[in-house]
């Protein structure tokens, strides 16, 4: 899939209006300082970064109000933020480099699952997360956009709003049987009804504690592969959130019981040995949160996270 063979782009979003805790926009700067772009170097990737995405209309935007629209928070600045971030993405995915994106909250992910899709039409989506993100405008406890990309991507009832709908496709293009989440463990309860009503497939930390890591992974791949050999392109979408907060302390909305530092590189292993990966999102990392030290250590954990799904651990 890749046809420049290790190249890759970093994509910075330090974007934060899709949640409501300062600071999350600061993760991309974080990962990058901590020295990302030398250490895929180092496992002999071509890596392209340019600077952080601007956005500075849409901040602009931000700062004059953002008026809410039915429960959606700050919905213009998230449209324009994720239809700009699609562009972007698609780009550097039709020109055969993996598109790497550093959040910035998960709401960003509309945006590049869009953009990959466009280039790789017949991709799965690889959500690795303690919440679904799937909820629609309607069912949405919390207004905040981080918790419904999901909903978008699949066009479910009730995300054909604007300002959305000025940009996304009227028919979607992801599938239902084309999405898997693994480390669930915090779903609203229309979430819930959602993924039931919809037979999407979820390893939540009950199916990661009965069958351990490596089912989980063999089995989420065979499911968007349909049984059949391992080959189609993968997106993975991992939100810092979805390991356990002893191991990645600094995130908005930490939840307790979640994938230990080994299950989380093991995901990223298995997904770069597939040889599928055509893009990753890491997504999350909230530098403010917790004490310094904490936020270190969520940065070197999003740094080893995005160095092993680009196959650092494999001999
Ligand atoms: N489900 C909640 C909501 O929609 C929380 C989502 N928060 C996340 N998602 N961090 O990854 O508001
Ligand atoms: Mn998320
Ligand atoms: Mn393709
Ligand atoms: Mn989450």
């Amino acid at each position: 899939y890749l046809s420049a063979g290790k190249a890759l782009s970093i994509v910075g979003c330090p974007f934060s209006g899709g949640q409501k805790r300062a600071g999350v926009d600061s993760g991309p700067n974080s990962l990058v300082d901590a020295g990302l772009i030398q250490q895929l170097e180092d496992l002999g990737w071509n890596v392209d970064f340019g600077g952080h995405q601007q956005f500075e209309e849409v901040n602009k935007l931000l700062r004059d109000g953002d008026p809410d629209i039915g429960n959606m928070k700050n919905p213009r600045t998230v449209s324009e933020v994720t239809r700009q971030v699609a562009e972007t993405v698609s780009a550097y995915a039709k020109k055969g480099r993996l598109p790497l994106t550093l959040g910035g909250d998960h709401s960003l992910a509309l945006g590049t699952v869009s953009g990959s899709l466009r280039a790789h039409p017949d991709a799965a989506l690889i959500w690795i997360d303690a919440h679904a993100d799937i909820n629609t405008p309607a069912t949405t406890p919390s207004g905040n956009l981080h918790g419904c990309p999901v909903s978008f991507l699949l066009g479910l009832p009730g995300t054909d709003v604007e300002p959305f709908k000025s940009w996304l496709p009227a028919s979607p293009l992801l599938k239902s049987d084309s999405l898997v989440y693994i480390g669930l463990r915090d779903i609203d309860s229309g979430e819930r009804k959602i993924l039931r009503e919809n037979g999407i497939k979820a390893f939540s930390m009950h199916e990661v504690d009965k069958y351990g890591i490596g089912k989980v992974v063999e089995l989420a791949l065979e499911h968007v592969n349909k049984g059949k050999e391992i080959k189609r392109p993968i997106h993975l979408s991992f939100d810092v959130d979805a390991l356990d907060p002893s191991v990645a302390p600094s995130t908005g909305t930490p939840v307790r019981g979640g994938l230990t530092f080994r299950e989380g590189h093991y995901i990223c292993e298995a997904l770069y040995e597939t040889g599928c990966l055509v893009a990753m999102d890491l997504m999350e990392v909230n530098p403010s949160l917790m004490q310094k030290r904490d936020a270190e250590q969520t940065i070197a954990i999003g740094c080893s996270l995005i160095r092993s799904a680009l196959g650092e651990t494999l001999l």
